[in-house]
């Protein structure tokens, strides 16, 4: 990783607390709340102007996540609200799956660390959902396709992933962190989860699923940074894999 890229998420200053409350607040604002920090804390609005990504938070009490979006505070969906469109090849028209549909396909667990490319690391997370791969079968889709993109109802992040790394079994549409629904904030109520791989592969409020012909670089990695973001092994760093 060159000294080039732009920052993912950058660290708080220290003495500038972010109480939960407040990261919660914030979900509740529009991007021009955000833009004008007008109801925001000095301090809030003092991080949020200086990331030019976003609003970054630690979100105390949880153990060591990070709040992150590059587009600001995301509206809450509810379950029962939801649907995730999957295209099942190149140009074709989406199909949606329900909060239902989701619910019946098998369950799996993944246990891990997450950990981001920029070294802040969360142990031991249970993310539960239906993997990706059922999605696709369920979906119909060309599974012999080059590729996946990924799209999120924040209008903005994409992510990518070859075929071969979306069939993974440890490649989840996670609907359950820790036995509990995703908050918002984690990107909820659907979140892709991509245990491998650096946590900016983890595309939070995911809304659409497309099989396409080639991989496309996501959010991040037309900023430079690695499609193949292997924990470890990826963007010029040597961290334990997990
Ligand atoms: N939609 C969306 N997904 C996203 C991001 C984002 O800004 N928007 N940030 C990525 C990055 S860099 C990280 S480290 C994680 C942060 O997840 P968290 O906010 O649940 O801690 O989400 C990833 N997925
Ligand atoms: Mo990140």
């Amino acid at each position: 990783m060159s000294e080039q890229l732009p920052p993912i998420d950058l660290p708080l200053d220290a003495g500038t607390p972010v109480g939960r409350r407040v990261v919660l607040g914030l979900i509740g604002l529009g991007a021009l709340g955000v833009a004008g920090g007008s109801a925001l804390s000095a301090g809030v609005g003092a991080i949020a102007a200086k990331d030019p990504t976003g609003v970054t938070a630690l979100v105390p009490g949880g153990g060591g996540y990070r709040y992150y979006t590059v587009t600001g505070p995301v509206a809450d969906v509810a379950p029962a609200d939801y649907s995730l469109s999957v295209s099942a090849r190149p140009s074709a028209a989406p199909v949606k799956l329900d909060w239902a549909t989701l619910s019946s396909l098998p369950q799996t667990t993944i246990t891990k660390d997450v950990q981001c490319v920029t070294g802040w690391r969360v142990a031991s997370q249970t993310w539960s959902g239906v993997l990706l791969k059922d999605v696709l079968l369920h979906s119909g889709a060309d599974l012999s396709a080059a590729a996946l993109t990924f799209g999120s109802f924040d209008g903005t992040y994409t992510e990518s992933l070859t075929m071969s790394q979306g069939l993974r079994p440890d490649v989840l549409v996670a609907t359950s962190l820790d036995g509990a629904p995703i908050p918002n904030e984690h990107g909820g109520p659907v979140r892709l989860y991509v245990a491998p791989m650096y946590f900016y592969k983890s595309l939070k409020w995911l809304g659409s699923v497309s099989v396409v012909s080639a991989v496309e670089p996501g959010y991040w990695e037309k900023l430079g940074y690695d499609v193949d973001a292997w924990v470890g092994n990826s963007n010029g760093r040597n961290d334990a894999p997990i």
